[in-house]
């Protein structure tokens, strides 16, 4: 019987089963290395996300044990039902972001104004998030998630003059993500050079990396729509949907959750749609929260992101809780959406 170098030298065994893992504070902090002028302040905000999600998706993973299902009675500015969770997870986002130093300004989804962080003077970031998209989903036990979109203060303008700091094309953001709790929960971020996915490692507590400069299926026969209001969709979009159910090897797939849904579509390929309505020409999804972070996203993995007229990220905002149709995923299938 031969002998391992391990069993010749034990002392040796530990460390060569230790996995060559790279979290995701090591990844960010090795892409910063790539430029000379990076002061490490970038790394220390993304690490704060990264801690908010944790924090949020130990909350999420016992959400059947603890009082966190169900809704306060309160209607947050979208006119929604406040659910438990997402107010623990706005709480958290806030808690573990207003104290970096470098965020000048918080804009959530759920709160009526952005939250201008008076200690930071000097904080040059802002952070717009939707702390827990899809919420109600939760009761039912299906993905959620959390949606991030980082931009720099403008230095020209002054620090009363808050909207116009916030109002900022997507094509301005330096930094976007998304954190999915599902049957894992996986991170994927982008700082405009590629898109890099993690998964957590309960066992840890760190985000590992999972696949470096993910792509984007170019083209994927699945959409992912609403379909319950497709009389009142565009007639494109109908056409579009119609065409698909007659080629035959189409598939349809929709959680509810946009994050989810994107997510999936990023790595299967197809395409997400949420157009206006009859009733809702603006369709539901927040440009400043959900759209925009998502479309640096999809552009950065090779996909697209329009909302029928227009590229996302040269939407200039005209106020914070904007609505926008979207229409995402695969560059071949968005194309293919609007031919129609
Ligand atoms: P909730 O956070 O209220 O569940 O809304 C989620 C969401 O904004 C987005 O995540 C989904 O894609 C979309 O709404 C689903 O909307 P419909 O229920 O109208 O399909």
């Amino acid at each position: 019987m031969k002998t391992s170098h391990a069993q010749k030298n034990p002392a040796a065994a530990p460390s060569a089963r230790v996995p060559m893992i790279r979290t995701v504070e090591q990844h960010i902090l090795e892409q910063q290395r790539k430029f000379p002028h990076a002061t490490g302040e970038f790394s220390w905000l993304l690490s704060g996300i990264t801690l908010a999600t944790k924090i949020i998706q130990a909350q999420v993973r016992r959400a059947g044990l603890l009082e966190v299902i169900g809704q306060t009675g309160e209607v947050n500015v979208q006119g929604e039902a406040v659910e438990r969770l997402d107010e623990i997870a706005n709480r958290t986002i806030r808690h573990c972001l207003a104290y970096r130093g470098n965020v000048g300004i918080l804009v959530s989804e759920e709160d009526h104004e952005p939250h201008v962080i008076e200690e930071a003077e000097s904080g040059r970031y802002i952070v717009l998030f939707d702390p827990l998209d899809g919420s109600s989903n939760i009761n039912a036990n299906v993905s959620i998630g959390t949606i991030f979109s980082i931009l720099q203060r403008n230095p020209g303008l002054s620090r009363g003059e808050v909207m116009a700091q916030i109002l900022q094309p997507g094509y301005q953001q330096v930094a976007a993500g998304y954190v999915v709790y599902g049957s894992s929960t996986v991170m994927a971020y982008t700082a405009g050079s590629g898109v890099h996915m993690f998964t957590l490692d309960p066992s840890i507590g760190a985000y590992v990396l999972a696949q470096e400069n993910v792509q984007m299926p170019p083209s994927g026969r699945i959409y992912s729509t609403n379909e319950a209001y497709c009389q009142n969709f565009p007639e494109g979009i109908q056409r579009y949907l119609q065409w698909a159910k007659q080629q035959g090897d189409y598939t349809s797939r929709y959680i509810g959750s946009l994050v989810a849904d994107f997510h999936r579509t990023l790595i299967r390929g197809g395409v997400f749609l949420y157009p206006g309505t009859k009733q809702a020409p603006q369709g539901k999804l927040r440009l400043l929260y959900e759209a925009n972070p998502l479309a640096f996203v999809a552009e950065q993995a090779g996909g697209t992101a329009t909302d029928g007229k227009e590229r996302i990220l040269d939407k200039q905002p005209k106020t914070m809780h904007q609505r926008t149709p979207l229409i995402i995923g695969s560059k071949e299938e968005v194309e293919r959406v609007l031919s129609f």
